[in-house]
C-alpha cells in the first residue's frame, strides 16, 4: 500500500499539489480558521521546547502538514460534513449528533486522528492538549457553536496544529 501511495504522489503534476493545498487553506479559512491562527498556537506549544523557534518556522510546518494528501483529504471530508450538518442534510439521529458535536459521536475525534497519527506520539500527546486546553482560535471555534456547526473544525484544527507542533519536534531532535 506504501509503494502505491508513493507512486501515486509523484504522479500527481506539482500545479494539482499547489491548489489542493490552497484549496484546503482556503476551505479552513471560509470556516473561519487562518494559518496564522494555527501557527500561533504551534508556536505556543512548541516554544517550550526550542526556545530559538520563530513564528515564521511555525507557519512553514503548518503548511508542509496541509501539502499532505491525508491531510487535505481529512479536512475536505470533515468539513463537508460540517456544513452538510449545517444545512439540514443529514437524517437522525445524524443530524442531532452533528449539531451538537455529542461528545458519544465520536467519529470526528477518529478522522482528526488520521492526521495526528502520521507524526506519532508526540503528536498524540499534543493532539490530547489541545483538546482539552483548547487555547486560541481552538476557543473560538467552540464558542461559535450556536451559530455554525464546528464539529469536525475543532478537531481538524487541534489536530493540524498538533502534526506541526510534532513535525517541528522531531526535527530538533534529529539536529541533535
Ligand atoms: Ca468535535
Amino acid at each position: 500500500m506504501g509503494m502505491i501511495n508513493v507512486a501515486r504522489e509523484e504522479a500527481t503534476p506539482g500545479s494539482l499539489k499547489l491548489k489542493l493545498k490552497y484549496l484546503t487553506v482556503e476551505w479552513l479559512e471560509r470556516r473561519g480558521v487562518t494559518l496564522e491562527d494555527m501557527a500561533s498556537l504551534v508556536y505556543s506549544i512548541q516554544k517550550k521546547y526550542i526556545p530559538t523557534l520563530t513564528l515564521k518556522e511555525c507557519l512553514e510546518s503548518v503548511e508542509r502538514v496541509l501539502e499532505k494528501r491525508e491531510v487535505q483529504n481529512a479536512v475536505f471530508t470533515g468539513l463537508s460534513l460540517d456544513e452538510m450538518a449545517e444545512k439540514g442534510m443529514f437524517a437522525e439521529p445524524l443530524s442531532t449528533m452533528l449539531r451538537s458535536d455529542d461528545s458519544l459521536y465520536g467519529i470526528d475525534e477518529v478522522l482528526a486522528l488520521s492526521i495526528v497519527n502520521i507524526y506519532g506520539s508526540i503528536g498524540l500527546t499534543n493532539f490530547g492538549y489541545l483538546d482539552k486546553i483548547k487555547p486560541g482560535v481552538i476557543g473560538k471555534i467552540n464558542e461559535k457553536k450556536g451559530q455554525q456547526v464546528n464539529t469536525f473544525l475543532d478537531d481538524l484544527v487541534a489536530a493540524i496544529v498538533a502534526a506541526a507542533a510534532a513535525r517541528l519536534a522531531h526535527r530538533e531532535r534529529d539536529k541533535e
